[in-house]
């Protein structure tokens, strides 16, 4: 069979370059003894061993018409475009069908680079929100592997991404990635579930002019957000719906687009679990997973081994039940204790209109060393844990060493407007080096000896609502 040299991976020596060689319906990474250039024409025989070493001069080079024939042949084999979403509830279903085009072309781009061996870094959100999206395309470039593929397809790279932002320092890294590789299709960069930033602006657009971009988010835009300009750019809030469609919902719709075969349909539910979705309908195993999942990244390395958190390490934990059961008794163990910690030590204020704003000084949970418990997580837990007595008019603050957190229920925020005071907070302080976040959740970094006053001075604006 005649084969189409589609990308190269650059090495060292010329014994270390891997071609990603593809012809009709399939596809290889194969060694070659012989300097070879994208498009050329290699014989590729059938009866020989994956990775195939080739030896022999390219016979010719195929034109970039008959290239993308050949590429799109792949997609067409596995009818990106026809499959129904496997639901999970109504709200979702519409979201998806107003997304539509979108969610096919991105499916196409992804699983085009994939089968032509373009390079692909998948940078998730450090979450059970964000690591759901990035198992479910895992488990759908494993699964077009395995169809397609003779061999490993080892171009796809993954990253937990730690900040909400993508900032110069994570296109610098990408780019090294990257320029060790030439491709017949652009490198691919796909973001879920974080990103929409001020931070992230000057990195996308430089990456957008070089490379595809996927960027899926359901965070809230802040004014002057330049979402129009980006066609890479999916958020349930440019079409007019909201946060509690999940990044890892949206992501797992376009992985199942092209691995039609695969039921993602926990995962969806976990990640709506996670991110505390309305649309979330309680079910305990997709509970359980939320859990494990949101454990298992809390860290961004593996205990001793200093091993970086991917999907294959959060696939074999989940597919393992010891190692599941594991992580959810300690996870919940953890929780149980901290939250125990939290009640008793909180401190129960009443604002003007009668609201309960509960402070807590996060030394005593931080003392504990909770290998799974974080203070911007806990700080969710804890207000969830409060209003079960107080019901909805429940604020809760958590501060330690230079950070605040603070938690205000769905139904109140609007009546208490937090940016608007930690906004007002900067102004009249000198104390405060950044703050932010949306009307429920926010934190404020402040200069490390002045927690205890900046926490004062936001505790007596709010008690005098
Ligand atoms: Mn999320």
């Amino acid at each position: 069979m005649e084969g189409i040299v589609t990308s190269i991976r650059i090495g060292n020596r010329s014994e270390d370059f891997r071609y990603n060689v593809i012809w009709q319906g399939k596809a290889a990474q194969i060694r070659s003894t012989v300097p070879l250039d994208l498009y050329d024409m290699i014989e590729i025989d059938d009866n020989s061993e994956m990775p195939y070493i080739n030896a022999k001069q390219p016979h010719g080079r195929a034109s970039e018409a008959e290239c993308n024939e050949i590429i799109s042949n792949f997609s067409k084999a596995i009818e990106v475009h026809r499959n129904k979403p496997h639901s999970v509830g109504k709200e979702i279903d519409e979201f998806i069908l107003a997304g539509k085009d979108a969610i096919e072309s991105y499916a196409l781009m992804l699983l085009e680079a994939y089968v032509s061996g373009a390079p692909i870094i998948i940078r998730f959100h450090n979450d059970g929100d964000g690591s759901t999206g990035a198992i479910a395309l895992y488990r759908a470039f494993n699964s077009v592997r395995g169809k397609f593929f003779e061999n490993e397809n080892a171009n796809v790279y993954w990253t937990m991404n730690k900040s909400i932002a993508y900032s110069e320092d994570s296109l610098f890294v990408d780019e090294s990635i990257f320029n060790s590789y030439k491709s017949v299709r652009k490198p691919l960069i796909l973001i879920t579930d974080f990103g929409t930033t001020y931070e992230s602006e000057s990195a996308i657009k430089k990456a957008s002019k070089r490379y595809s971009i996927i960027w899926i988010d359901h965070h809230p835009i802040y004014d002057g957000f330049p979402y129009a300009g980006f066609d890479f750019y999916i958020n349930p809030w440019t079409l007019g719906m909201n946060s509690n469609i999940c990044a890892g919902v949206i992501t797992a719709s376009i992985a199942e687009k092209f691995a039609p075969e695969l039921d993602f349909t926990l995962l969806k539910k976990a990640a709506l679990d996670s991110d505390h979705s309305k649309y979330y309908v309680y079910a305990e195993n997709a509970h359980a997973l939320a859990l494990v999942l949101d454990s298992l990244t809390a860290n961004d390395r593996i205990g001793y081994q200093e091993k970086r958190i991917t999907p294959k390490y959060l696939e074999a934990t989940i597919a393992d039940p010891e190692s599941f059961a594991h992580v959810l008794n300690s996870a919940s163990a953890q929780i149980a204790e901290s939250l125990d910690i939290g009640v008793k030590n909180a401190k129960r204020h009443v604002t003007k209109s009668g609201i309960a704003a509960y402070v807590l000084d996060y030394k005593a949970v931080a003392d504990r060393r909770f290998e799974y418990i974080k203070q911007g997580r806990y700080t969710t837990k804890l207000q969830d844990k409060l209003e079960e007595t107080n019901g909805f008019r429940t604020i809760t603050i958590v501060y330690y060493k230079n950070y605040i957190s603070v938690r205000v229920n769905k139904g109140i925020s609007n009546s208490i407007n937090l940016l608007g005071i930690i906004a007002k907070l900067k102004e009249n302080t000198a104390y405060i080096q950044n703050g932010g976040g949306h009307s429920e959740a926010a934190s404020i970094k402040v200069d490390y000896d002045e927690t205890s006053s900046v926490m004062h001075l936001l505790l007596d604006e709010l008690i005098a609502i």
